[in-house]
């Protein structure tokens, strides 16, 4: 009888695995000819001018995230499923890609509405990594307690709704806004990034307080990056046994998402029906006549800061 799982660790070619439902785990290892058959498939669901040529079959045959199917007799893994999303990154070398996470559904990306300051600019990045990474983004305002003006915190926010992000609006410390949360956590796996302090060790705490996940003091320095591991672990939320968090520190500082360059027009939703308007099908946006965006931008359709977040990240400032 063979059984399908969730793969939530992985080290050095053994795979801990969880059937859905279930609570037992499983530590399962690859067939050993396995490899030579697999077969991935990932869809963007983002309409692409450049597609990407994904070099498969990589340092790494499973992920974290990865749904196979094993023999819980001989403790082997028989196949192993397509894959709805990969997020990879390229090995030093350039030749090599490792998937750090692979059927992720959801990333969270994380601000506070206070202390830290929401940081516009550092959202977008994390935005574009999402959207290059074929992920849905989702974006959370935490610590809603501590705005001074609720309602002008809102507003900061609306360009993001308009382009079609949601955006949640909550407070770890008061339990607000968490039911809707955790009905988009229900049955997926998401990952909650953003930068340090804004709450997301807090939030997993609210929302699952068996984790007892550990949470900083603002301003703090923990070194947690340091011996940063590069496979990422799932974390399973108990309410739904098929409910999952990645975590690894590397995967909240967003150091390992990668983003060409030629796909970052692509990552700002709004742009994405007028880069067929421009005169010049090479159109960088910058300084070419005939622009669709700069149009976009002077008549304000696009909002100026989101367009100079995209100028910035282009040129890699
Ligand atoms: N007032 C208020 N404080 C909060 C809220 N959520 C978290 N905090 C506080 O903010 C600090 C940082 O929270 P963490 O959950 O550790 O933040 P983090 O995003 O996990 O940070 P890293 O793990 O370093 O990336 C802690 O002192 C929390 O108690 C909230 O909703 N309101
Ligand atoms: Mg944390
Ligand atoms: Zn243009």
């Amino acid at each position: 009888m063979l059984l399908d799982g969730t793969v939530f660790r992985g080290e050095s070619g053994n795979y801990s695995v969880r059937v859905r439902g279930g609570t037992q785990v499983y530590v399962v290892r690859l067939r050993g000819n396995l490899k030579k058959d697999l077969e991935y498939s990932t869809s963007g669901s983002r309409p692409r001018r450049v597609m990407r040529t994904r070099k498969r079959c990589t340092t790494d045959p499973v992920a974290v995230g990865d749904t196979v199917t094993f023999d819980p007799n001989t403790k082997t893994i028989e196949r192993v499923a397509a894959r709805r999303s990969e997020l990879a990154r390229t090995s030093p070398s350039g030749h090599e890609q490792h998937v750090l996470v692979a059927n992720l559904d959801n990333v969270f990306v994380t601000c506070s509405a206070a202390n830290p300051q929401p940081d516009f600019w550092l959202l977008d990045r994390f935005l574009v990594a999402s959207e290059a990474a074929d992920l849905v983004a989702q974006i959370i305002v935490n610590k809603m307690d501590l705005a001074v003006d609720a309602d002008e915190t809102r507003r900061e926010f609306e360009v993001y709704e308009r382009v079609g992000y949601r955006v949640h609006f909550v407070s770890a410390k008061a339990g607000e806004g968490i039911d809707g949360l955790t009905r988009e956590l229900m049955g997926r796996i998401s990952a909650f990034a953003g930068p340090s302090g804004v709450g997301k060790s807090s939030l997993l705490n609210t929302i699952q307080p068996g984790l007892k996940l550990k949470t900083g003091v603002v301003g703090e320095i923990t070194h947690k990056g340091r011996h940063t591991t590069t496979t990422a672990e799932l974390i399973p939320i108990a309410f739904d046994a098929d409910t999952w968090v990645a975590d690894t520190p590397g995967l909240r500082q967003m150091h390992f998402w990668e983003v060409d360059k030629a796909e970052i027009e692509y990552c700002f939703p709004e742009f994405d029906l007028l880069i067929g308007q421009c005169q010049f099908g090479n159109c960088t946006h910058q300084t070419e006549p005939g622009c669709g965006v700069r149009d976009a931008v002077r008549q304000g359709a696009i909002n100026q800061r989101r367009y100079e977040s995209y100028v910035q990240i282009v040129n890699g400032v």
